[in-house]
């Protein structure tokens, strides 16, 4: 009955959120593969709020292959009920909560609509079609700078208290999202980091969450000493090993942060057989569209794609686009 909600205020998607939960018997929160913090802090939000009343939840976490940083955040969270692909068709009459992702190929587990029909989805990347028809209510505001932004003020709201650990985790998924407050931030981004702290965020917890190791961080300044610029403004980077995407990710933001860059596109392989280019903006550079010409997607500030290509065509398509 919520089909293709778009809303007005999220204050109206809060209360229909909150009445649809009575209709079920369990309820299980997802995000996207590989999840960082504004994932992961969103779905703890989400679940705090469904056990305030006294309903049965669950974070849908498989657990591999995920960032130090994740494993230590989820190290950090305590009396949380999680459920995985060995156990979820245990449950009946469920509902599934979809936060930060709306593509099913990019489901923590692509086949968990097989065990759900119901499902809403919240979500703040740019709609794309491969967005599941269907959905009990689907919000997509490409507005918004990130998941737990949304999420911090649904708790508000609420007026649902949460453990320091997990506004700390909130916190620091803000940060990330937002490239410590430098994309897509408004004064209700602040707000809400503001709030965050008020629910218990430590800062120098959030701190110590997002710190790397040192053997990481002396590698990806090295990756990044060797990276040029294109146009003058287009950091470039090519990492000389197979990297996890979030690496791509991290180096990334990285780039955005040095003078007179708008824009990064750092490549590496991913695997044996695929590269993958991650890439950001904070402008005038049009990302997307040169994301799209390598089959990837995202948002305008954010995106990536995985492509079977050689390295030299890869870069070529991109030096190419940005020289339009
Ligand atoms: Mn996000």
């Amino acid at each position: 009955m919520y089909n293709d909600y778009t809303g007005d205020t999220v204050e109206d998607l809060f209360i229909k959120l909150d009445r649809m939960y009575d209709d079920y018997d369990n309820i299980v929160v997802t995000g996207h593969s590989y999840p960082d913090l504004d994932c992961y802090g969103a779905c703890l939000a989400v679940y705090k709020r469904i056990t305030a009343m006294n309903k049965d939840c669950y974070v849908y976490l498989e657990g591999n292959g995920y960032s130090d940083i994740m494993n230590k955040a989820i190290g950090n969270v305590d009396g949380v009920k999680y459920i995985n692909g060995d156990n979820i068709g245990n449950l009946t009459n469920m509902l599934l909560i979809v936060v930060d992702v709306h593509q099913v190929d990019r489901l923590e587990n692509s086949q968990i609509f097989d065990f759900c029909k119901d499902f809403v989805i919240i979500d703040h990347h740019i709609k794309d079609k491969k967005c599941p028809k269907g959905s009990k209510m689907l919000y997509i505001n490409n507005s918004l700078s990130s998941m737990v932004e949304l999420m911090t003020y649904y708790l508000d709201y609420s007026g649902v208290s949460i453990d320091s650990s997990i506004a700390t985790i909130m916190l620091a998924g803000l940060e990330i999202d937002t490239n410590g407050y430098n994309l897509k931030t408004t004064s209700r981004t602040y707000k809400a980091a503001s709030m965050l702290v008020e629910m218990g965020a430590d800062v120098t917890q959030k701190q110590e969450l997002l710190k790397d190791s040192k053997d990481d961080y002396v590698r990806r300044a090295d990756y990044i000493k060797n990276s040029y610029t294109v146009n003058g403004n287009v950091a470039l980077c090519v990492l000389p090993e197979i990297n996890k995407t979030e690496t791509l990710a991290e180096i990334a933001d990285s780039l955005l942060t040095f003078d007179n860059i708008e824009a990064s596109f750092v490549i590496s392989k991913i695997n044996d057989l695929e590269y993958g280019v991650s890439a950001r903006s904070i402008g005038e550079v049009d990302i997307l569209k040169i994301i799209r010409k390598l089959g990837g997607g995202g948002s305008t500030t954010s995106c990536g794609a995985k492509i079977n290509k050689s390295l030299s065509e890869i870069k070529k398509i991109i030096i190419k686009s940005i020289k339009g």
